[in-house]
């Protein structure tokens, strides 16, 4: 069945799933539908194998790129790890950020010997939901690329505001190849949840799009009481390590505080897309 999809929809605004072949019979074009935020969400489920969810964070702990749970060590008390580089905190210097970029595919090509690579399932899938376009690793105009694909390590207490990812919109850049897309969506596979014992609320995404007007709601810290106000909907995002899920980061959304005794680990992109543009850019 195809979900109605309009504002005054009786339809609740919910994620479509749970793979790629479900939601390529719904959807004849799934990826401009999130770009029209007409779903919160494209869920797949089990799109990883939980086992090697497992394998990939022991490995993790042998290469030292995050704390051994076992190992209380009192100097190291951050609440994030990042593996991989990120454009929103390296943008600033270009070079570095390229060079840095490069140290992360040389670590990545090594990183997941022997399981499944993670970060190619999760271009695989996006590549599936949008076999008209070519979906790589973004790059400037002289070829160099960006970080392909980040891992987001979080303790407990960790907390992201509601807020809006947008290299343009948000972060102000314009100096880099991927400002061209009208669109960003992100893709988050999780790997590990917070707690064991179920699935964690991920993140909560809201039924609203950014506008300069609500800047300040967001900056003053009352989107809450806004959303409350005004009876925005929003979608809590549930997963079990190897689900995966795409949204538009133009959407408000927000992800609760950490709380468990495991990192809440997950596999992190940020995607450019646009309707005329026939190439999808994935970084991180
Ligand atoms: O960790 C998440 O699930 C989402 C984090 C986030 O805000 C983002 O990737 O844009
Ligand atoms: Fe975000």
């Amino acid at each position: 069945m195809r979900y109605r999809s309009t504002a005054s929809s009786q339809v609740s605004w919910r994620p479509i799933g749970p793979d790629v072949e479900e939601v390529s019979a719904q959807y004849a074009d799934p990826l401009a539908a999130l770009a029209r935020a007409e779903i919160p969400a494209i869920l797949l489920r089990e799109a990883y194998d939980p086992a090697d969810c497992r394998f990939l964070i022991e490995r993790f702990v042998e290469r030292g790129l995050i704390r051994d749970p076992l190992v209380d060590d009192p100097d190291d008390q951050r609440t994030r790890i990042d593996i991989g580089t990120s454009l929103g905190n390296k943008g600033g210097d270009k070079e570095d950020f390229l060079a840095n970029a490069a140290e992360t595919r040389a670590l990545f090509s090594t990183l997941f010997a022997g399981m499944q690579d993670p970060v190619e399932t999760l271009y695989e899938r996006l590549q599936a939901l949008a076999p008209d376009k070519k979906v790589q690793t973004a790059r400037e105009p002289d070829g160099r690329q960006y970080g392909p694909a980040i891992f987001r390590v979080h303790y407990d207490s960790h907390t992201y505001k509601p807020h809006i990812d947008h290299v343009s919109l948000r972060e102000k850049r314009f100096d880099y190849e991927v400002s061209r897309f009208t669109h960003q969506f992100a893709g988050i596979l999780c790997v590990q949840n917070a707690d064991a014992r179920g699935p964690g609320v991920q993140s909560i995404v809201h039924r609203c799009l950014w506008t300069e007007e609500l800047q300040p709601q967001i900056a003053e810290q009352r989107f809450a009481e806004y959303a409350e106000v005004q009876g925005i909907e929003n979608f809590r995002v549930e997963l079990e390590p190897g689900d995966l899920y795409f949204f538009n980061t133009r959407c408000i959304h927000e992800v609760p505080a950490v709380s468990g005794d495991d990192p809440r680990v997950v596999l992190a992109v940020f995607i450019g897309y646009a309707e005329d543009d026939g190439e999808i850019y994935v970084w991180s």
